[in-house]
């Protein structure tokens, strides 16, 4: 079932009536107001069917114009909306909480222009990632980022979420591949932010409030996207360690000796590994099953192929030579890099399938990143599966703590004691995937109050009456 929250419906927002539909179906037309119960069950519902909201109505606008006149309808009538892209998201931002009317973005799916030149992409919010990475693919380019929900995440929510995922520690964050964006204001300004210089400091860089701002402050309807070339080399290893201080050493090795081609590393523990092979059809361990408590997923991309690999055979035998790696493999062919990426990028759906999940999202000093991981099995003992993954060259832990159904006493062993030992170590609450509606009240364990107090007056400043996805981000009554 859904979790449940203690927060109670603004009073202040209006509730819909049938001529805000005429009025929408006038804009949209008949087939882009969409009431069918179905339909809406779906967009009601996040991708782990923990929340769920109970929203009426779905818009589906097809250009900027309409959203601006979807916003500027529904600022003047109070109406409390939530911007939707792939419904990927995984803290309960991108469904209502209450009645909000639903503006979904995949029918803005168009790409606008593609710059050979200089690989700048410019598209539509609503385009999915991967469709963005085939069509780059046969322009020579790559999407600066990937990520396991690539065949249904738009570029829209990506953006809104500032999403990490599993290039980041070669590509950045979109704070730096994003060059411009448009943006629609809840009263329904168009601000054209599109640009497409790589540097430009003529003032406030405003873009940059929407990168990450999970759609608080505006709805995101154009991206302009800096694309690094494809290059011809890529190598994908899979490798065991035997313990967590081994695959921290490895990474500032990997760093040292191939940093120049590094373009994933990533890691996962037994309990992962364990939960990905029970719950997945087709998965299996490429290494001969030993008792190995940690898994390593290192990347490179280069142009050199002879020399790219022979660098990493290189750093992979001194590795093991000085024992921090106990086995490894080298994906001989594209089946078997898919095959390896799908270990660990299907650790999502694993987790879903085994039942109940309680998922966090932390940054945290890579030297003390495991720990917490550890002190949670103590804490929890036999009553939970504690799994530990991640993107560990980027500090990112992702701690999924797996139940056969939610309880109450389990989620109070882990909370507030997560979030305390993250604020404790000077980590952040949310590394990637915002903070939505789950987090909204965690702020302050990661932010000074000053700072939220600033948050929450570019909020109003930038929407007076709060109707974009409320109830989300900032905390409810701010201390
Ligand atoms: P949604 O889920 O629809 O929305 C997310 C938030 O953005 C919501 O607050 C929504 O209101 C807002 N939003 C969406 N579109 C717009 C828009 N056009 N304008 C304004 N606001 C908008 N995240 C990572 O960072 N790294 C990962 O590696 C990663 N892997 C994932 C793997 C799986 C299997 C899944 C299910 C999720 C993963 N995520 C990851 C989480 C998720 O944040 C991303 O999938 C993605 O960025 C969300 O995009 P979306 O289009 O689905 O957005
Ligand atoms: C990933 O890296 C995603 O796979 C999801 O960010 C993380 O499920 C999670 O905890
Ligand atoms: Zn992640």
């Amino acid at each position: 079932g859904s979790v449940s929250t203690n927060i109670q419906r603004n009073s202040l927002f209006a509730n819909l009536n049938s001529d805000d539909i005429s009025y929408f179906k006038e804009i949209l037309g008949e087939k882009n107001v969409i009431q069918d119960e179905e339909r809406l069950l779906s967009a009601n519902t996040d991708w782990m069917h923990k929340y769920a909201g109970s929203s009426r109505l779905m818009l589906q606008p097809r250009t900027t114009d309409e959203v601006s006149q979807i916003l500027q309808y529904c600022n003047s009538r109070c109406l409390a909306v939530v911007p939707q892209g792939g419904n990927t998201g995984l803290v309960g931002g991108s469904v209502p909480v209450f009645d909000e009317v639903i503006i979904n973005m995949g029918l803005m799916n168009n790409i606008i222009a593609f710059d050979q030149v200089n690989g700048i992409l410019v598209c539509e919010a609503g385009c999915i990632l991967e469709n963005l990475g085939s069509f780059l693919d046969n322009e020579g380019f790559i999407m600066p980022l990937d990520l396991g929900a690539k065949g249904s995440c738009q570029i829209g929510g990506n953006v809104s979420t500032n999403a990490g995922g599993l290039r980041l520690v070669r590509y950045g964050s979109l704070h730096g591949s994003v060059l411009g964006l448009e943006a629609v204001l809840a009263n329904g300004t168009v601000l054209d932010m599109l640009g497409t210089l790589r540097k430009d400091n003529t003032g406030y860089d405003l873009k940059h409030l929407f990168i990450g701002s999970e759609g608080s402050l505006g709805i995101v309807t154009k991206v302009s996207i800096l694309t690094p070339p494809k290059l011809s080399s890529v190598n994908v290893a899979f490798l065991a360690c035997q313990d967590y201080l081994s695959c921290q050493k490895l990474l500032t090795e990997a760093k040292r000796k191939v940093g120049e081609i590094l373009s994933a590393f990533e890691f996962l523990d037994i309990e992962a590994m364990d939960l990905v092979l029970h719950q997945l059809e087709g998965v299996r361990n490429p290494l001969p099953p030993l008792l190995h408590k940690f898994y390593v997923l290192i990347e490179t991309t280069g142009s050199d192929e002879s020399n790219d690999k022979e660098k990493l055979e290189a750093f992979l035998l001194r590795s093991m030579e000085a024992g921090l790696i106990s086995d490894g493999v080298i994906a001989q062919d594209i089946n078997q890099a898919s095959a390896f990426w799908r270990i660990r990028e299907g650790l999502p759906e694993a987790l879903m399938k085994a039942g109940a999940v309680y998922k966090y999202d932390l940054s945290l000093p890579v030297e003390k990143m495991y720990n917490l991981v550890e002190e949670m099995r103590k804490r929890l003992g036999d009553s939970a599966r504690v799994v530990g993954y991640g993107h560990l060259g980027d500090g990112n832990l992702h701690l999924n703590v797996s139940t056969k159904e939610y309880d109450d006493k389990i989620f109070a062993q882990i909370e507030p004691y997560v979030y305390e030992w993250t604020s404790k170590h000077r980590g952040s609450i949310s590394a990637e995937h915002g903070l939505g509606l789950m987090k909204a009240n965690k702020i302050y364990y990661s932010k000074t109050p000053e700072t939220v107090q600033l948050m929450a007056s570019i909020k109003k400043l930038l929407d007076p009456n709060g109707i974009i996805n409320p109830y989300k981000v900032l905390p409810q009554s701010p201390n």
